[in-house]
């Protein structure tokens, strides 16, 4: 199983393992911030964060009379780490905890709940997943598939039917089994994105209505490929659903992990897991600190 630190390879090789030789020998100029500007916003982490970050960082060296560029290390390093919200505990506690999990298609759901099936059944707790991506008969096929290897079952409906119905079914069915968490797989792409974002809704609602303050926790997944563009799905989805957290797959394969700064800053929204690769056991939690090495560090 890879860890963080390793799954940032990319996006570290790419941009961010250049940030640490800019601040070499010599005296903090103009020339300094241009250059970590152009590198930042190479690095996905988009303007406006950028020019925030570079901001606060001008003030900071003033404030603390730093102007040797080899100090800036250590402030680049805490100015990242506060752009990243420090995340609450999960909110799972519950008789019957339920996780919604929506995204985009391909962006990595169905595979992400099949890691967190694995994970949350190693942590002692009894899983259900509710195939409710009914728009392909071969999504609720991938989730069974997921479902066997990590050992629970899956509930699902036929093609084409209420998504909604498959989230009810699954709901008495843990119940009648005394589960004590259910995680529920959404289509990620449906004729248009106004009749997406309206499903999000009502199953949101309809999962509500059965389970008191459910969903408990809705994690958006991000491909960490896209870069800004997954800030931008972001900010389409939460129209829609109340996103408590981001899912970062493919981290290993992206070299644009530098777009978790912006989510972070500019949504204030928490990532509670990475992807890794594409086994079930590589997930690890976010860990804010040993992502801003992972990024910084050579
Ligand atoms: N390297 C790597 N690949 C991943 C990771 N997570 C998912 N993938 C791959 O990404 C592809 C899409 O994953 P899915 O889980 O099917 O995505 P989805 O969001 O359920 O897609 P739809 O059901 O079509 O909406 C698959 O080929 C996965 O193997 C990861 O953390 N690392
Ligand atoms: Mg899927």
């Amino acid at each position: 199983m890879k860890g963080i630190f390793e799954s940032l390879r990319k996006t570290r090789n790419a941009v961010f393992g250049q940030i640490a030789n800019l601040f070499g020998a010599g005296e903090i100029d103009e020339n300094t911030w241009d250059e970590l500007e152009s590198l930042l916003i190479q690095g996905d982490v988009g303007v406006e964060t950028t020019l925030a970050l570079i901001g606060k960082l001008r003030a900071r060296i003033k404030e603390e009379g730093v102007y040797r560029a080899a100090d800036l290390n250590r402030i680049v390093y805490e100015e990242i780490l506060a752009l990243l919200p420090e995340a609450p505990p999960l909110n799972l506690k519950w008789p019957l905890a339920v996780i919604l999990i929506v995204g985009v298609n391909g962006s990595g759901k169905t595979t992400s709940i099949g890691k967190l099936a694995a994970h949350y059944r190693r942590e002692g707790r009894k899983v259900v997943l509710a195939a409710a991506d009914t728009f392909r008969a071969a999504a609720m096929d991938q989730l069974k598939v997921w479902g066997e290897r990590a050992g629970v079952p899956v509930i699902d409906g036929p093609e084409g039917g209420d998504p909604s119905s498959v989230a009810y079914d699954a709901i008495e069915y843990a119940q009648s089994r005394k589960a004590d968490m259910l995680i529920v797989d959404t289509a990620g792409r449906l004729h248009t994105q106004h009749n997406l974002m309206a499903e999000m809704e009502k199953i949101q609602r309809i999962i509500a209505r059965r389970v008191a303050w459910a969903p408990h926790e809705t994690f958006l997944v991000l491909d960490a490929n896209t870069g800004q563009n997954g800030l931008i799905q972001a900010q389409q989805f939460l129209k829609a659903v109340k996103v408590s957290g981001i899912v970062l797959a493919k981290l290993d394969s992206s070299a644009r992990g530098g777009m978790v700064l912006s989510i972070g800053h500019q949504l204030n929204l928490p990532v509670r897991y990475v992807g890794t690769g594409e086994k079930i056991e590589d997930m690890a939690p976010f860990d804010r600190e040993a992502f801003v090495k992972g990024l910084l560090e050579q």
